[in-house]
């Protein structure tokens, strides 16, 4: 039974005050909070087995090798990838995207098309800028409507043969908007284009099948679903991963290294050079097993709940607008009050002790389609409660009338 008070309870830092007011959180897109079984991991690992895995033959290396694969088999069976060596282990989203945009520069050539979303985060935006310059390849943009929805009839028409990779995010961190990328993943597979999934802001809510999709690379941030800053996984398909160069050389990533000649490693570690975040790895399995043993059907039951209180209370404040209004959008809700800066909410917010995020949200291009300079965002996670939308709601009407 899901129990949010329960919940509460294995997350030290909800019973903190800010500025003398009980801490309620809704910066969750921004990063999520950590409970208390995950604090305890990263600890039991530095007290218990802290060495340098792949390398020693001594026992603490041995045992922490072992946890690291142990946590990257959780990973693969949590996103029910085909083999444990799809799965890579980066620093995160924005790593696990440059990544495959770096490995692309070998197969992409001058009148190569590459098809983004506008609904991206920089971080799937700024890597493939950066291919384009370095291989002429053509960067594509599948435009937006004002519900924050991609138009797909047009994305239909940007595909051709030319198309050789497109690229876009399972929900977007600024408006919510869940993407149709099962439409996007047949479609671009019809014209031998593959695909990169871009599932940051995905996993905190929904557990993806990389199997089912038939997705060829999906990337995802520890921090953002209750594990560590630091760590996140590249999953590609076996077949991709062996076409792409190694990214960074080093450490751990070679078969044999002679002056003349260095051949790599196989998969995963071809991709993972020099001493990477073990406990962070290790620790992204724990936070892996505490979500699900919440649920994703029961998460994703109350976010809902949540979202819907949340956008009714909000919206019958006069003159607050909500941006991103697909029926499809997980717990993200991005408002402006008329004629204020969403930093001055912002402030005041904190003020008060609520936590939300104001700015772009690294995603200038949304902004820019709305002719805004920023949102103030409050992103919902499933230890929120209604309560603390209450005080969010009475925060946002004392904002109003200060600032008016
Ligand atoms: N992709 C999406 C969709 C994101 O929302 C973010 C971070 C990233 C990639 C990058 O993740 P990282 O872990 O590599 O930094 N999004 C946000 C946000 O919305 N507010 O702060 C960070």
């Amino acid at each position: 039974m899901f129990n949010v008070q329960d919940i509460r309870k294995d997350f030290p830092i909800l019973s903190r005050k800010v500025n003398g007011k009980p801490l309620a959180y809704f910066d969750n897109a921004a990063t999520s909070q950590t409970p208390q079984q995950v604090i305890d991991a990263i600890v039991d690992y530095y007290a218990n087995y802290n060495a340098n895995i792949h390398r020693g033959v001594h026992t603490l290396s041995q045992e922490a090798t072992d946890l690291y694969e142990q946590a990257r088999q959780k990973i693969q069976a949590h996103f029910n990838a085909k083999f444990s060596h799809e799965i890579i282990l980066t620093s995160g989203a924005t790593h696990s995207i440059n990544l495959v945009a770096n490995g692309f520069s070998s197969l992409l050539k001058k009148g190569d098309d590459i098809i983004v979303s506008a609904l991206e985060h920089h971080s799937n935006i700024v890597p493939w800028q950066m291919l384009c310059e370095r291989t002429g390849a053509n960067l594509k943009v599948i435009p937006m409507n004002e519900d924050g929805e991609l138009v797909m009839s047009v994305f239909d028409n940007l595909l051709s043969k030319n198309t050789k990779l497109v690229f876009l995010n399972h929900i977007s961190n600024a408006l919510g908007t869940i993407n149709p990328i099962e439409y996007v993943i047949e479609k671009a597979h019809q014209v031998g284009s593959a695909v990169l999934v871009d599932g940051a802001q995905a996993c905190p809510h929904i557990k993806p099948d990389v199997q089912a999709l038939d997705v060829d690379f999906y990337v995802a941030s520890a921090h953002k679903m209750c594990g560590p800053t630091g760590v996140g996984m590249l999953y590609g398909k076996e077949a991709w991963l062996n076409k792409l160069p190694p990214y960074q050389g080093g450490g751990e990533m070679i078969a044999e290294v002679t002056f003349e000649k260095t051949t790599y490693a196989d998969l995963p570690h071809k991709f993972e050079a020099g001493t990477p975040n073990i406990a962070g790895g290790i620790v992204f399995g724990a936070a892996i097993d505490y979500m699900n043993n919440i649920g994703f059907d029961a998460i994703a039951a109350y976010e809902k709940e949540l979202l819907d209180y949340a956008t009714q209370k909000l919206l019958a404040i006069d003159g607050l607008k909500i941006y991103g209004t697909s029926k499809n959008k997980t717990s993200v809700i991005s408002f402006n009050l008329e004629n204020i800066h969403p930093y001055d909410v912002g402030t005041i917010l904190d003020k008060l002790g609520i936590a939300v995020r104001t700015g772009h949200h690294c995603a200038q291009p949304i902004m820019d389609y709305y002719g805004i300079p920023g949102t103030i965002r409050a992103s919902l996670a499933f230890y929120n409660t209604k309560e603390e939308i209450d005080t969010l709601v009475e925060g946002v009407k004392k904002a109003k009338m200060m600032l008016s």
